[in-house]
């Protein structure tokens, strides 16, 4: 049995909800092991269909256990509003769901320090971040000041967010905003943490036997190899790693159990938020790829910023990230453009470069090397085998997997799970 890693391998929301729920299939475990409530996985069943943002998509197969691992960060109000939705809509949590007490909690505060830093931040330096308090939950668990799940358990667990709260509440007002009424922000934690104390326990010896049992386990990545906080286009990233590296560190199971990485990418590039997008399109091809392609956020709403398909960002992401497979989402969003452009590397400096630069201001300067492919100007959601699909439909696939240097083993031509290719 398997233990894969799914890792977004561009700035986020490459569709990472419909590949989960391709791979849960037969998982036995799904783990999240970064990020918090900033990530939105869209899951459609039949009809149905559901937004996560900190459970596990496999949630919503009931044969999945589900683990909120120690590397993320929990947003106890959102938890719970997220579990009480779907309990309403029948998913059972009992015996299936387990929080790691090492995972560190996000309240209120980080949330208002979160919006304050950004409301202070000069145009062109703002982050264009989430403002789900992520980056400020991550900066306590690095200060070493930061309460984890584990504390809820404690008897003096109030106390403890009492004394932060106050601490937080000076920082503030120093940044000129509002400070938090701590009985209300007590009341709230009260309730929640009620809600969720079943589920927190050590995660770590739990996994470790499932890998014991060679149990098939899904680590599902959100955002993106480019918001990594140590690879993405730092500072224009989470606060997070969001590569295939963050699963260890992030679930507790070391890294010689993982045997396979699949990377998301889509067939063209999307990125939220602000920070360089060498291929971004500011004109009506970008207008058009966003309108076909539905390109808004799934947690804040935003209008997504499209381009072509960075092959140089794709390269990266499946070195840093020891990619084995892509699956590429959306290739029908290209159906009917006439001509398709592929950046195949960066001209910076009077320099040819095919990988990421360190240097944000570098990245800021580099122009994409595009080379021309011939659309295929056919509608292909309806293909469901490899063979049915436009021939030159099939060669823009075989081009990316040529430049990247990986095989592309799951394709998706649209919405539908029927639209979802297997290829081998
Ligand atoms: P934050 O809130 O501190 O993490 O914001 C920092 C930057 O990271 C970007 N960011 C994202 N970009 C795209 N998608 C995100 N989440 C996806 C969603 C889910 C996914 O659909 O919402 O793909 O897993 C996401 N989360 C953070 C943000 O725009 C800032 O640029
Ligand atoms: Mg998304």
């Amino acid at each position: 049995m398997s233990k894969t890693v799914l890792i977004g391998s561009q700035w986020g929301d490459e569709g990472k909800g419909k590949i989960i729920d391709v791979l849960t299939a037969n998982a036995d475990w799904v783990v999240r092991y970064q990020g918090g409530n900033n990530a939105g996985h869209t899951v459609e069943i039949g009809d149905q269909k559901y937004v996560l943002h900190l459970t596990p998509s496999g949630i919503l197969r009931e044969s999945c256990k589900c683990v909120i691992g120690n590397g993320l960060v929990v947003d106890l109000v959102g938890l719970v509003s997220e579990l009480t939705a779907l309990v309403e809509r029948g998913i059972k949590l009992d015996g299936r769901l387990f929080i790691s007490d090492r995972a560190h909690i996000v309240l209120q505060y980080h949330k208002e320090i979160d919006g304050a830093k950004e409301g202070n931040l000069e145009e062109g330096k703002k982050i264009g971040t989430t403002k789900r308090g992520i980056g400020p939950a991550y900066i306590d668990k690095a200060d070493r000041t930061g309460l984890r799940m584990g504390d809820i358990l404690e008897a003096d667990f109030f106390d403890m967010v009492k004394e932060n709260a106050t601490i937080k509440n000076a920082i503030l007002v120093d940044m000129g905003a509002q400070p938090l009424d701590i009985d209300e922000l007590l009341g709230q934690v009260k309730e929640a943490t009620d809600y969720l104390r079943p589920f927190i326990c050590d995660t770590i010896p739990l996994l470790h036997e499932a890998v014991q049992n060679d149990d098939e386990i899904l680590f599902e990545g959100a955002q993106g190899v480019m918001l990594d906080v140590d690879f993405g286009s730092y500072p224009f990233v989470t606060s997070s790693n969001t590569g295939a590296g963050g699963a260890p560190s992030g679930s507790g199971v070391p890294p010689n159990a993982i045997d396979r990485v699949v990377g998301i990418v889509k067939a063209y590039t999307t990125r939220v938020g602000e920070g360089p997008f060498p291929t971004e399109l500011h004109d009506d091809m970008g207008a058009h790829i966003a309108q076909v392609g539905h390109e808004f956020g799934a947690t804040t709403g935003r209008p997504r910023r499209c381009g072509w398909f960075d092959g140089v960002v794709a390269h990266y992401a499946a070195m840093v990230g020891g990619i084995n497979e892509w699956a590429l989402m959306k290739l029908d969003v290209l159906d009917d453009v006439e001509t398709i452009k592929v950046c195949v590397a960066y001209e910076v400096d009077g320099e040819r470069i095919t990988s990421v630069p360190a240097s944000i201001r570098k990245l800021e300067r580099c122009k994409p090397i595009y080379e021309d492919f011939k659309g295929w100007n056919t509608p292909t959601t309806e293909c469901t085998t490899w063979e049915e699909l436009p021939e030159q439909a099939q060669k823009y696939v075989e081009y990316l997997e040529k430049l990247t240097g990986v095989k592309v083993s799951i394709l998706s031509v649209g919405p539908k799970r029927s639209s979802t290719l297997l290829l081998d």
